[in-house]
């Protein structure tokens, strides 16, 4: 039984920052790479963060103030911190603005995808769930999902975003690679994510093979996209296998796929943090980064409390 640390709360949060940061750079083709060129740094010269931190850091504020998932709240800072220099998902640009106008925000997802989208902004904001729901898988689940929908309303961004929070609690626990794997698995039965099933086996037999895995190999069985199916497990896998490496070995094994790097780092790199802890990323200053220690440290000592007042009870 392992007692979840501080530095894993701030190491969850860093590393989610720090991955995006690291991505960021290469995410998409010439022209987006041109475009962050252009857009990459703050006026004081720190490397900026994209939309993957941004909604996380509304998902954490939103989680503080209201003390649980609040999906009119959540849908409002979301549309109100919505820049299009943070390089949104075309879908999620159109919904986010349609929210600013004044529409609500299940008509406004519908009237994009009727299905709603399965890109994976919310799996990307994932990770910080399991800070607030660390114990309870149920809990858990049912919170990934109500926090999902508001932007992304199709099972299978819910389905990538609930691996991912429940991948989180399972590195808080610092539990070891075939519990999170048989863990993984049993969710996807149990919700019927098909779609996940096929490469989260692909996933393990890479994870077998360990350093012979080559990025042509990982980018064509688990994808790189930016869909939910395309990148979740992808993200998990780097996670598993570099989580006793250096993390810039695994941040530069994400950008190799090329496609969707700075979110799979950004999951990646809050999976990594949160098993690892915030003194083990590497020290480099970004955007913001005292405001994501507080948020961070902010929601661990909630989370005491909670645990303090359980046991006096
Ligand atoms: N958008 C970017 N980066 C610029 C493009 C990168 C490049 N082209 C690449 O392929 O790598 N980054 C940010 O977007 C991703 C998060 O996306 P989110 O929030 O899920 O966006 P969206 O727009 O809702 O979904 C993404 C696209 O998927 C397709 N799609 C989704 N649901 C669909 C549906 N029901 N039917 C049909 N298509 C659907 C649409 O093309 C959406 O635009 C992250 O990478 C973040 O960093
Ligand atoms: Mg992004
Ligand atoms: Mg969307
Ligand atoms: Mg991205």
């Amino acid at each position: 039984h392992h007692q979840i640390l501080r530095e894993q709360y701030l190491g969850c949060v860093q590393g989610l920052a720090l991955g995006d940061v690291l991505g960021a750079p290469y995410e998409g083709g010439p022209l987006e790479r041109a475009l962050w060129w252009c857009l990459g740094k703050t006026k004081q010269g720190l490397p900026r963060w994209t939309d993957d931190t941004q909604m996380s850091i509304n998902l954490l504020e939103s989680l503080l103030d209201l003390q649980g998932i609040d999906q009119e709240d959540l849908a409002q800072r979301f549309a109100l911190s919505y820049h299009w220099t943070r390089g949104y998902g075309p879908s999620a640009a159109k919904l986010l603005k349609r929210i600013r106008k004044g529409q609500a925000w299940q008509s406004a997802s519908r009237a994009i995808h009727p299905q709603g989208s399965f890109g994976n902004g919310a799996a990307m904001r994932a990770p910080v769930l399991a800070l607030f729901y660390p114990q309870d898988r149920v809990q858990l689940i049912q919170a990934t999902e109500r926090s999902a929908v508001v932007t992304h309303a199709h099972p299978l961004a819910i389905a990538g975003a609930t691996i991912i929070s429940l991948a989180t609690q399972d590195m808080l626990h610092r539990r070891n690679l075939e519990e999170i794997l048989a863990n993984t698995l049993s969710f996807c039965r149990e919700s019927g994510a098909q779609a996940f099933v096929k490469k989260l086996e692909a996933a393990r037999t890479l994870l077998v093979k360990q350093g012979e895995v080559k990025a042509p190999d990982i980018r064509r069985q688990l994808g790189n996209g930016i869909t939910a199916v395309d990148s979740c497990l992808t993200a998990l896998y780097l996670a598993l296998r570099f989580r006793d490496a250096p993390f810039m070995e695994m941040i530069e094994c994400a950008i190799k796929l090329g496609g969707d790097t700075d979110t799979i780092s950004t999951m990646a790199g809050a999976l990594w943090g949160a098993y690892n802890g915030d003194e083990s990323l590497p020290p480099l200053d970004f955007e913001e980064k005292g405001h994501l220690h507080q948020l961070a440290l902010a929601v661990f000592e909630r989370m005491q409390t909670k645990i303090d007042a359980q046991l006096a009870s």
